[in-house]
């Protein structure tokens, strides 16, 4: 889809731009220009007052107390839960496990599966494109179970080996774990068949959508992941919220990840009666104001619309892509067909730490380094990548500056 951008959706982005408080400061006497997104999306006003009001009207704990005020803390989080539940369209909102983050429900999948379902011999499949987040606790799992990870390869486009992945799948395999959205390529990979082809042989599979779910509509119905996991703060929510959705039957099959109040029903020295779903995995005091916020996200999202979101994103990134690709010397890191999000990127030698802080001189954040995908940089043979990661409130006219910007810093540094 290599067009002219057409950069007009019907969305009033000046106006939007205004919810969001940050994005009127100037860093280094420049308009801030925001291209950090995957790293983490700027929170609107209303997700700020949301937590606020939290501790200023009701704060009180979750599930215990018959008082008002804790019934009314419990209604926010539990209605929480539900508007979660139904922007992923989960089947019951008991399957919508409130987490830290991404990383946090990766580790509590990994740990509780291999404690009950990994032995020695078995194995678990992941991709060369996961964050560490999605590696390394399929390490600790596999090194404590004696079992082996394997990874599918990528084309040097940034494409998983698809028919390599297919041949993996032997009878060893215990659990298929892969980003839907890769926070370094941009690859959007094909989560549909990569579900399809490892239930075929019972084989349940985890989704990374840490890099998808504030830009793809998910419809976990329809895509089938037994797992599922994503960070609120990469969705305009507040940082240390997080979900895991699992559906009804895994999430009960599996131990508890951690014990402590709340995920017990009864308990006695001699024996622990666990807590029904969703409660057996939400051990001590959640994140009340996070979660609750995380929900007035989702709900400001689903105002503007995900359809229109996702239109205005690709209009951006083919925007982005056809400017960039002008510049003298560029290279991008990954060239997927289908990508989302993020471009990553080089400039003749320089490296990419001295481009990513020429560029904040210009008030534009973008990341630089390994973004938590080491195994990647050692497959491409580079040091990093300068990263861009758009969303919606980005404007056409911030890509001509970071163009600009990538410009002068190439020619002051060469
Ligand atoms: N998985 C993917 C695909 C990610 O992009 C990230 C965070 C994580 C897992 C971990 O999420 P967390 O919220 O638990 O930390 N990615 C990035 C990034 O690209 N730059 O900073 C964090």
């Amino acid at each position: 889809m290599e067009h002219i951008a057409n950069i007009t959706t019907g969305l009033d982005i000046a106006q939007i731009r205004k919810d969001f408080p940050i994005l009127q400061q100037q860093v280094h006497g420049k308009p801030l220009v925001y291209f950090d997104n995957g790293a983490t999306t700027q929170k609107p006003q209303v997700v700020i007052d949301a937590e606020a009001r939290y501790y200023e009207e009701y704060n009180s704990n979750v599930h215990r107390g018959v008082h008002h005020l804790s019934q009314v803390a419990t209604d926010a989080y539990e209605k929480a839960r539900h508007i979660v539940a139904g922007y992923i369209n989960a089947a019951h909102s008991h399957e919508i496990i409130f987490t830290k983050g991404t990383t946090d429900g990766i580790n509590l999948v990994a740990n509780t599966m291999s404690r009950r379902f990994l032995k020695a011999g078995d194995s678990v499949i992941i991709s060369s494109m996961e964050h560490h987040s999605n590696i390394v606790p399929w390490q600790i799992a596999c090194e404590e179970a004696g079992a082996t990870l394997k990874v599918i390869p990528i084309t040097e486009k940034g494409e998983l080996r698809m028919d390599v992945y297919e041949s993996m799948l032997d009878d060893t395999v215990k659990m298929v774990a892969v980003t839907y959205v890769s926070n370094t390529l941009g690859t959007v990979n094909p989560v549909q068949d990569i579900i399809a082809l490892a239930h075929a042989r019972n084989i349940p599979v985890l989704i990374d959508a840490a890099q998808a779910i504030q830009h793809i509509s998910i419809d976990v119905q329809a895509l089938q992941p037994d797992f599922l996991v994503f960070s609120g703060h990469k969705i305009y929510g507040p940082t240390g919220t997080g979900v895991l959705y699992g559906t009804t039957e895994w999430l009960n099959k599996l131990p508890p990840y951690q014990g402590g109040g709340d995920m017990i029903k009864t308990v006695t020295f001699a024996k622990t009666i666990y807590n029904e779903l969703p409660y057996k995995f939400e051990a001590g005091t959640p994140n009340i104001a996070g979660s609750i916020a995380l929900g007035t996200a989702i709900e400001y999202l689903q105002q503007i619309g995900l359809p229109e979101i996702q239109q205005r994103e690709e209009a951006l990134m083919a925007y982005a892509m056809q400017e960039l690709r002008k510049i003298d010397g560029i290279r991008f890191i990954g060239d997927a067909k289908n990508r989302s999000g993020v471009i990553s990127f080089l400039v003749h030698n320089i490296h990419p730490f001295d481009m990513g802080e020429l560029l904040d001189q210009q008030g534009i954040a973008v990341r630089t380094g390994h973004h938590c995908t080491e195994p990647l940089m050692d497959l491409f043979q580079v040091p990093g990548t300068v990263r861009a990661s758009l969303t919606f409130y980005n404007t056409k006219e911030e890509i001509d500056k970071l163009v600009a910007g990538v410009k002068r810093a190439a020619s002051m540094l060469l």
